[in-house]
């Protein structure tokens, strides 16, 4: 079993898709073992987004962030962190295959509707930051 962290970002809540987005992966069979309604400050945008921070799309991408309630979650099953970045779908929704979540309900880069974990590093460093309790 495999745990990853997955958020249902403030475009999810705004066009009210927090639902249907959590059927999909409920669907697929993954579980869900903390979820969480919060907003969050820059400070926590910047953490979580570390590898992002200097990148010229950030300061929008913190503006995103940071623009009203998301949804985080971890998800746990049989290689879910691979499992879920397939379901999800490539970054950019234009570009995302039809079938997965940003590929049927996204048409932007930025409000991509879900972020999800890359990799077992990933997963763990990101578990931490939004469930330390976990
Ligand atoms: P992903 O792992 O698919 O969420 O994508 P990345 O880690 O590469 O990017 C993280 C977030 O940065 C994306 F969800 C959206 C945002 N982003 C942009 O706004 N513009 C870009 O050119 C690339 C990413």
């Amino acid at each position: 079993m495999e745990r990853t962290l997955v958020l249902l970002k403030p475009d999810a809540v705004r066009r009210g898709l927090v639902g249907q987005v959590i059927s999909r992966y409920e669907a697929k069979g993954l579980s869900i073992v903390a979820m969480e309604q919060r907003t969050i400050t820059g400070e926590v945008a910047d953490t979580h987004y570390a590898e992002h921070v200097d990148r010229d799309f950030y300061p929008p991408l913190r503006e995103f962030a940071t623009s009203g309630p998301l949804v985080a979650m971890v998800l746990e099953g049989d290689e879910a962190i691979n499992v879920v970045r397939t379901l999800t779908g490539a970054t950019d929704g234009r570009q995302a295959d039809p079938g997965t979540i940003r590929g049927d309900l996204s048409l932007s880069n930025r409000e991509n509707l879900v972020h999800a974990s890359d990799s077992a590093e990933s997963a763990d460093r990101e578990i931490a930051l939004w469930f330390p309790n976990l």
